[in-house]
């Protein structure tokens, strides 16, 4: 199997199962306890909120946030592990309840500035020039509530100071078009990179594409990442499936649409992703049902498939593509995509 992909999940891909509906099914599992798995699994990154590196965050002095994330730094060296990426988690403190860089309030709007400059800072520890921003809450529920013109110059200011705070970091817009605000103001990967091009520095701004963001999005992922490639910013993916338009559901990788799976890693492997460095990110959450001791298996399992659609991608007979792409018969080279997927 292609080996040349190195792979990356975040410690809340290991969860205990939680939902809208009903309280946890499976023990938590703490951090450091998490960190054996990775390699176990066969990952070699980290992703990191804030304030996974750093618990409670907003309450720390500044030197108490340089120890707890050297502290990390250490535990990852022990472990032969590196940070992907450090994510400002804005979503879940009081101060971001309305947003934060596009929030009515001009002390929540500081508090987002200085959190994400602070994200930087952690970076820089970690060993990381990564910054990915998920705007979780900047949009609305209710249109009026907020002036969306405005709330587009705010996010172009905010990621504007964190380039000047720190000038090695690089960010990757993660889009989502909806939840937990009805409507985000960054919903596809379209608007990241139009925002990207307007900041001080558009050569450290890019994105990040989710497969199950882009289908509530409406869009074909790989197309999205088709278009993020083609402008040489896609720099993380975070690969998972989703089954139609409900609510985010992170399942495992190519669950839902096996080929819509084999076309992310098809357009991967067109753009020489491996070669770039950048690591396959996997975004999915275990199911409800499954029981402690096998609830990572939807990690082993995406990853698996990931790498066995690599093999289909690099097997698919070139000529016959070029043949079918010629005589333009479609058909045919549907037939073939089919019949591979399926072995014969
Ligand atoms: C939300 C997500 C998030 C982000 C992560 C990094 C929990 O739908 O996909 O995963 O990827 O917070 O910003
Ligand atoms: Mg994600």
């Amino acid at each position: 199997m292609a080996t040349d992909y190195r792979f990356s999940f975040g410690p809340w891909n290991i969860h205990e199962g939680a939902d809208p509906f009903g309280p946890t099914v499976r023990p938590t599992i703490q951090f450091a306890d998490k960190l054996p798995f990775y390699k176990e699994l066969g990952f070699d990154a980290v992703q990191f909120h804030d304030d996974d590196a750093v618990p409670n965050i907003d309450e720390k002095s500044p030197a108490e946030v340089e120890k707890g994330a050297t502290e990390v730094r250490r535990m990852l060296e022990g472990e032969g592990l590196v940070a992907e990426f450090v994510a400002p988690r804005l979503w879940e403190s009081p101060a971001g309840i309305d947003g934060g860089f596009t929030s009515n309030d001009p002390e929540c709007r500081a508090w987002a500035i200085g959190r994400l400059k602070q994200t930087a800072d952690i970076c820089d520890i970690l060993g990381t020039r990564l910054i990915v921003l998920w705007l979780a809450r900047e949009g609305t529920y209710v249109r009026e509530s907020k002036n969306a013109i405005e709330a587009h110059h705010q996010l172009v200011d905010a990621i504007n100071q964190v380039l000047e705070h720190n000038k090695n970091i690089e960010i990757a817009i993660e889009p989502k078009p909806n939840e937990p605000a009805d409507q985000a103001y960054i919903p596809t990967i379209g608007h990241a990179l139009a925002l990207a091009h307007r900041t001080a520095d558009p050569s450290r701004v890019g994105g990040l594409i989710e497969t199950a963001h882009a289908l509530l999005a409406g869009l074909d992922p790989s197309d999205d990442m088709a278009f993020a490639l083609a402008e040489g910013k896609l720099w993380s993916v975070h690969l998972n499936d989703q089954n139609g338009l409900k609510f985010d559901q992170d399942k495992s990788f190519g669950s839902a649409n096996l080929r819509g799976a084999y076309n992310q890693v098809r357009v991967l492997e067109l753009a020489g992703y491996a070669e770039t460095g950048r690591f396959v990110g996997l975004d999915v959450k275990a199911m409800r049902t499954q029981k402690a001791d096998a609830a990572n298996k939807h990690l082993t399992n995406s990853r698996e498939v990931f790498l066995k659609l690599v093999d289909k991608v690099r097997t698919f007979p070139k000529d016959l593509e070029q043949q079918c792409t010629a005589d333009r018969d479609y058909e045919a080279l549907e037939l073939a995509v089919l019949s591979h997927l399926m072995g014969g």
